[in-house]
């Protein structure tokens, strides 16, 4: 198992006949900003697992990516970029996310994230916790900056109450 600071996912799409793919230009942009700050990170591209969204794909993905997440431990995870037309992958991907890592906070991201009125989408129709609107190459360093610090601020109190010196 790999541990990572942050977990990329990039959502699939059904591609329409003659529709090309590659990496969003946005997780690169994201990827690029985690290491200038000397985070770790890994992506599962979720487009190279499915094409379409007919039913049969959409089984492929649930069972393909609970493999795929099997292989990491990541600090937090990201979901995107999300746009409108992702919403049923969207939900397997947050379904098998929340169940391979139940404690791990899930951030989604990109064009919809980004649309004012549309939060609901997220936090009830998809049951995510945080959302990062429009650019995310100052807020998700950040975010791994608090997150690590929460965990150093646990194991203080911890060492505190167990009256043990714990060198971090
Ligand atoms: C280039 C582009 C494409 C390219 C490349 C897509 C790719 N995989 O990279 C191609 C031609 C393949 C394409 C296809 C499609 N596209 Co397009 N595309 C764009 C376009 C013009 C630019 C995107 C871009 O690269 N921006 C530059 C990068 C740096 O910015 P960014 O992606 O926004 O990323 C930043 C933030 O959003 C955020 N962010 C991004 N991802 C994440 C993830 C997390 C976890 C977090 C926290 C933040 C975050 O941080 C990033 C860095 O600052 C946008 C319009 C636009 N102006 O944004 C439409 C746009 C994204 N596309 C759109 C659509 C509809 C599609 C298609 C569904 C079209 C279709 N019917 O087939 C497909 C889906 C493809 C897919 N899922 O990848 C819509 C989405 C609308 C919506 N409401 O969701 C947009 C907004 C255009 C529009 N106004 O209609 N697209």
């Amino acid at each position: 198992m790999k541990y990572v600071d942050l977990l990329l996912i990039n959502p699939p799409f059904h591609m329409r006949n003659g529709g090309g793919n590659f990496f969003p230009l946005g997780l690169g942009y994201i990827i690029s900003s985690v290491e200038t700050h000397n985070y770790t990170w890994a992506s599962v591209d979720c487009t190279k697992i499915i094409t379409t969204f007919f039913s049969d794909s959409l089984k492929i993905l649930t069972e393909k990516l609970r493999i795929e997440l099997a292989a990491y431990l990541p600090q937090i995870i990201g979901i995107g970029p999300c746009i409108t037309s992702q919403l049923r992958a969207l939900k397997i991907i947050v379904q098998c996310c929340s169940e391979s890592f139940p404690n791990i906070p899930i951030v989604a991201g990109g064009p919809l994230a980004s649309i004012d009125g549309q939060e609901w989408v997220f936090f009830e129709e998809l049951g995510i916790q945080y959302i990062i609107k429009g650019d995310a190459e100052e807020a998700i360093p950040d975010a791994i900056n608090a997150i690590k610090n929460l965990t150093i601020l646990a194991i203080v109190n911890l060492s505190q109450h167990l009256d043990t010196s714990i060198i971090i």
